[in-house]
């Protein structure tokens, strides 16, 4: 079949969604959910398994230095660069069946889909699976693909660290996944993530496809509030130091200052540690996390200085010693046009109702568009939920969302083949 036009494929929507149960037990956890940490042994077998999926298809698979894995599938103009996909196979620890994994898995439909079809593309298709998009047990998010971008140095990822100390270098060798390519040698001609909105604005609207023109800002704090232990039952209350009030405090502020910046800014803290806890000793250190977000930069710069001029007020008030220390700066994302031309010609060729939109959440597509044209491909969640065990979409959005990007994807080809 020539490839002057695009053509009317559509995906195998039984085989996806089969693919999407069987690797989702890998890591499955009692509610349904995934729990399956970058760099675990359950990482390594999911990668196992998607790079012998590829393999079987005839796909040459590189791995870089970072992980990121690479399926190639031949085109006619086989020295071009490719036109690619994907997303990520790593979850949270109270992950869901969906988030990253359907972009990768709708990868591999769309490649497996043209081999059934014995469509030749003209220029080369990949679907890529990137380490460590969650940033959970190593923070930042979207670790690799910001190396691949030059937005992160790889000493730095390799030197990030989980709680119990191990570093990511160390875990990509352990599970043997530091590949030889150079992180960033691999050019794409155009990039296309799908991934579920993990908001609710498709399901209440009642749409199936979102297109996604643009992606939000981030900033990400490491805190440290210093106050001082003492007995709970001898200290008077004006003469504590109390490192979780303080905390208390401060993470109040934060929601605050996400809400004087509605109606697109969020504020989160989602980790908070006590030092050595004891029921009976007031907290004299806490460590906690906070995070900004916003689709314009600036705004995100004022939310930071409301954050520093809350915490040095509430430290002077209290006694305390509070540390505000910025860790990632992630800048707002405007996703290529061209591409996001190509995603709405695909949904509004299957008649799919549509809505363009902004994604709330961080994505590895996000990173690539500062190397090629990008765009993205939503679809709902049930409820919005994600970043939950109850994560749940639909086998008929799955294989909508999979049907755009194999479309999207065929209409590049055909305009810049
Ligand atoms: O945090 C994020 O935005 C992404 O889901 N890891
Ligand atoms: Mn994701
Ligand atoms: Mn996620």
């Amino acid at each position: 079949m020539s490839s002057a036009q695009s053509p009317n494929l559509s995906i195998n929507a039984q085989r996806l969604w089969d693919t999407l149960m069987e690797t989702a037990k890998i890591g499955a956890t009692p509610k349904g959910g995934i729990k399956r940490l970058t760099l675990t042994d359950l990482d390594k077998q999911v990668r196992d398994w998607f790079v012998a999926q590829c393999e079987a298809l005839g796909c040459t698979v590189s791995v870089d230095a970072m992980g990121n894995i690479f399926a190639l599938r031949a085109g006619r103009n086989g020295d071009l660069a490719p036109i690619a996909c994907g997303s990520h196979l790593d979850t949270q620890p109270t992950g869901g069946k969906f988030d990253g994994i359907l972009g990768v898995l709708a990868g591999l439909e769309v490649l497996r889909t043209l081999d059934e079809a014995g469509y030749e593309t003209n220029r080369p298709f990949m679907v890529t699976n990137w380490t460590n998009e969650e940033g959970s047990r190593f923070a930042p998010a979207m670790l690799s693909s910001g190396v691949y971008a030059g937005a992160l140095d790889l000493d730095y990822a390799y030197g990030r660290t989980d709680k119990d100390g191990a570093t990511v270098g160390e875990e990509l060798e352990r599970i043997g996944y530091k590949g030889d390519a150079l992180v960033g040698d691999q050019d794409f001609h155009a990039f296309f993530e799908l991934h579920i909105e993990q908001g609710p604005i498709l399901e209440a609207e009642d749409t199936v496809i979102g297109v996604v023109t643009d992606g939000q800002g981030q900033r990400w704090f490491n805190c440290t509030v210093v106050g001082r232990e003492s007995h709970a039952g001898t200290t008077p209350m004006p003469l504590r130091k109390d490192a979780l009030a303080g905390t208390s405090e401060l993470v109040l502020a934060i929601e605050q200052i996400a809400k004087d910046n509605a109606p697109f800014a969020v504020g989160t803290v989602g980790v908070v540690e006590i030092a050595e806890p004891s029921r009976n000793v007031i907290p004299g250190t806490v460590d906690f996390t906070a995070e900004f977000r916003h689709p314009s930069d600036a705004v995100l710069d004022r939310m930071t200085d409301a954050l520093r001029v809350r915490a040095a007020e509430i430290a002077d008030r209290r006694g305390l010693d509070i540390t505000v220390d910025a860790i990632w700066d992630y800048a707002a994302v405007k996703f290529d046009r061209g591409c996001v031309a190509a995603v709405q010609e695909a949904a509004d060729s299957f008649g799919y109702s549509n809505r363009e939109m902004v994604s709330g959440a961080g994505h590895d597509a996000c990173y690539v568009n500062r190397r090629a044209p990008t765009s993205m491909v939503f679809i709902p969640c049930k409820d919005g939920i994600s970043h939950n065990e109850l994560e749940d979409a639909t086998f008929e959005d799955c294989a909508a969302g999979a049907n755009v990007l194999l479309r999207a994807m065929l209409a590049y080809d055909r305009d810049h083949g």
